[in-house]
């Protein structure tokens, strides 16, 4: 239990310091547009990394601030914890994903520069991370 209220504690701190940068696009596609910037990687802006809900850049979009910072999923409004399913980082930071397994941070992935990365259904990283740094770590 202590170790959740830490966590949280923490997270909280994190998600209130940059709440004023975090932009949840979490607006699903109402048409099925003929561009394929509507629901693919080209809609991740430059300079910035962005998270999918779905593989190669589909359902959901979060961009992460620029950073460097960590990011806890879980206080994102709406949330977008557990459901990374894809990520192409254009932004100036190579980023690193992490899951929350009850008692501590698991690594999960790095995204570099550039990267277009995808987890595969099935994949173990599907769905699981829980917190995004940009340019940093949870340990500095
Ligand atoms: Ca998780």
């Amino acid at each position: 239990m202590i170790s959740v209220i830490q966590r949280r504690t923490a997270a909280t701190l994190a998600a209130m310091t940059l709440a004023a940068g975090l932009a949840a696009v979490g607006a699903p596609s109402a048409s099925a547009s003929a561009s394929a910037s509507a629901s693919g990687f080209s809609r991740c802006p430059a300079n910035f990394s962005c998270y999918f809900s779905d593989p190669n850049g589909g359902g959901d979009m979060w961009r992460a601030p620029y950073g460097p910072a960590c990011f806890d999923l879980g206080y994102l409004n709406p949330a977008f914890h557990d459901r990374i399913s894809s990520v192409y980082n254009r932004g100036g930071h190579e980023a690193h994903m992490y899951n929350w397994n009850g008692s501590q941070w698991l690594w999960v992935a790095d995204v570099q520069l550039g990267e277009q990365l995808n987890f595969a259904a099935g994949d173990p990283r599907n769905d699981v991370v829980d917190t995004v740094c940009v340019g940093t770590t949870p340990w500095g």
